[in-house]
């Protein structure tokens, strides 16, 4: 049997975010956010189900820390609630809800467990989103005050630092696509937050250099997705080339090359206003950051749509691949594809897959086991393309699950479950599932078997 061993040190980890796992809404002070209040928005989310209880992780959390050192993880990735520390959003700041991230990360450390923790994963406070928002470029300044205020104050050693999740999950599925919190339609709006976020990004690294963290790295996560043509046909290459410029080089050229992609500046201003930006923004943006985290699912396979002006090309689902219950194609070597093209194009610089993995119907045997095969082909098969790619010389630091347990699957509530571990929610008991029991031994080799 071969062995895909990875370099010493490797993270093995699993990653959760804040609204989707700890409940508790207004437990300690906490503010509303505008998860809460889209939640409870008729209509917005699958079967009218909401995070007020979620995986009831914020009363639970020792037990959950337990069983992230059962499955043998020596990294965790969570992310803390703006509106626990601030629950309106700027203003007196609220200690009790600092405390709780404080017991956690107390509690990792105890496990030997380092701590990964992203400082925004979507759940702004509603007070900011009842001032406009990430449109409101005051958002940005709040961020990095908030973001200030933790690295102050959680004085404890902290291994990573992400200061936002997914900022083009924020800009276009939140304020384009109206499916996510706060729920807008609106695409000049979606490219205008696509700006105060990255802002907001750069101001916070900054006040990090700031606060003399030493040694603690920062970066941010980006879903960024291999996009490939359908055909080699010039309108299918330009689709492709459009639909990356959409999905990946929008965020990634201001924060590494310092500019937006100008073939995009040039497509969006066609038929949108392109975001309002002031002298020195483009700096603070490109402010350096120690390594940059990618969570990555699937590939984006396009063909033209026939529109001139289109900035993404129609998707494409190949009929014969296997898809998950998300209805994402399965496809491995992408992330093989899309790491050697981060590390070309934007490196040198460590990298970490900050999510990965996969929603399959898992069913909860009479005997308390799950078993998920299908799951652990999908991580199986991943990891040895991110194993590849480490051989070929990407500085790949570490990799972390999506997710450690079932959880609130935003407008899918609880219908999807991406866990490691089985939740049953009605009774919030726990259950390792077999690809839990995969994942361990690999860990415990430090690689794959195959
Ligand atoms: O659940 C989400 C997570 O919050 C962000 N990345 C994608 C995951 C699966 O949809």
């Amino acid at each position: 049997m071969a062995k895909f061993l990875f370099p010493e040190g490797f993270l093995w980890g699993a990653a959760t975010a804040s609204y989707q796992i700890e409940g508790s809404l207004d437990a300690d002070s906490k503010g509303e956010s505008i998860w809460d209040r889209f939640s409870h928005t008729k209509g917005n989310i699958w079967n009218e189900e909401t995070g007020d209880i979620a995986c009831d992780h914020y009363r639970r959390c020792a037990e959950d820390v337990r069983l992230m050192a059962d499955i043998g993880l020596n990294a965790y990735r969570f992310s803390i609630s703006w509106s626990r520390i601030f629950p309106q959003g700027s203003g007196k700041a609220n200690k009790k809800g600092l405390d709780f991230y404080r017991r956690l990360v107390e509690q990792l450390n105890s496990n030997k467990i380092k701590s990964s923790v992203t400082l925004y994963h979507w759940d702004l406070p509603q007070t900011l989103q009842d001032k406009g928002g990430w449109n409101n470029r005051d958002t940005a300044k709040y961020f990095a005050e908030y973001a200030a205020y933790v690295y102050a104050n959680l004085d404890l050693p902290v291994d990573m630092w992400i200061t936002l999740n997914e900022p083009w999950v924020i800009a276009i599925l939140g304020h384009a696509f109206g499916i996510h919190a706060p729920g807008l339609n609106d695409f000049n709006i979606a490219l205008q937050v696509s700006h105060n976020l990255l802002l907001g990004h750069g101001l916070a690294v900054k006040a990090f250099r700031e606060a003399g963290r030493k040694d603690e790295p920062i970066g941010i996560t980006l879903n960024l997705a291999p996009i490939q043509s359908l055909t080699e046909k010039p309108a299918d290459l330009e689709a492709a080339r459009r639909s990356d410029g959409f999905m990946n080089r929008w965020f990634l050229d201001p924060i590494f090359k310092g500019s937006y992609p100008q073939d995009m500046v040039e497509i969006f201003s066609r038929t949108f206003s392109l975001p309002a930006t002031e002298e020195g923004d483009a700096a603070i943006i490109a402010e350096p950051i120690d390594f940059l985290g990618i969570n990555n699912y699937t590939r984006i396979l396009v063909e033209a749509s026939g529109s001139e002006d289109a900035f993404m090309g129609n998707p494409i689902n190949p009929p014969d691949a296997e898809y998950t219950e998300m209805g994402w194609e399965v496809y491995p070597q992408g992330l093989y594809e899309l790491l050697i093209r981060v590390h070309r194009d934007y490196g040198p610089l460590p990298l970490y897959i900050t999510e990965n993995g996969a929603a399959f119907p898992d069913e909860l045997k009479k005997d308390g086991t799950i078993d998920d095969p299908r799951r652990i082909n999908y991580l199986q098969t991943y990891l040895l393309e991110t194993w590849k790619a480490v051989e070929d010389g990407v500085p790949l630091k570490g990799y972390f699950v999506w997710t450690l347990m079932d959880n609130f699957e935003w407008a899918f509530g609880f219908s999807k479950r991406f866990g490691l571990i089985y939740v049953d929610h009605p009774t919030q008991k726990r259950y390792l599932k077999n690809s839990a029991h995969w994942y361990k031994k690999m860990i415990s080799r430090n690689g794959l078997e195959a």
